[in-house]
């Protein structure tokens, strides 16, 4: 089964708005499959936004992300990585649809909620930073034949 990472960032457990983001990626039919509450270090942020390093908006990215904790979560499902990217929206959420999660609660690029995988590479390499040495369970719900066909 496809898995992704999702992040609830800062600003969305500030708002109180977790566990709105998390509910929205179950109630697609994605199933939670590692949960944690954590607070990421610089260093963390670094490999998490590496790719992004040497641009304009790349120490405010680090600042932001270590600003309080977080939640990293595990989906998976039919094309999990898709499925959350489109129920996230656009990265700004000014561009984003409503009734995606950016586009119904977000305003700015730099204060955008949540984080979902671009890939199903970038799915592997990121559950290898957020759950390193930590379980992401196999499991199914007694459900899943109404969700998966
Ligand atoms: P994340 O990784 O946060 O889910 O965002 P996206 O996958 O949707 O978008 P991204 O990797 O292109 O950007 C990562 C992160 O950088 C912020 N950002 C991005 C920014 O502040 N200014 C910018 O111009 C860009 C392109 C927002 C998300």
């Amino acid at each position: 089964m496809e898995r992704t990472l999702i992040l609830v960032k800062p600003d969305a457990m500030q708002r109180g708005l977790a566990f709105d983001v998390l509910g929205r990626l179950e109630g697609r039919g994605l199933r939670i499959a590692g949960l944690r509450l954590l607070q990421v270090d610089e260093a963390m942020a670094k490999r998490h936004y590496g790719e992004h390093e040497g641009k304009p908006f790349f120490e405010g990215l680090v600042s932001y992300i270590t600003s309080g904790p977080i939640i990293a979560a595990v989906f998976e499902g039919t094309n999990a990585v898709t499925a959350a990217r489109s129920t996230i929206g656009s990265t700004n959420p000014t561009e984003s649809a409503p009734g995606t999660i950016r586009g119904d609660l977000g305003l700015e690029i730099g204060r955008n909620l949540v984080h979902g995988s671009d890939s199903v590479e970038s799915a592997n390499r990121e559950i290898g930073i957020f759950f390193d040495g930590q379980p992401v369970l196999d499991w199914q719900r007694s459900t899943d034949g109404w969700v998966f066909e």
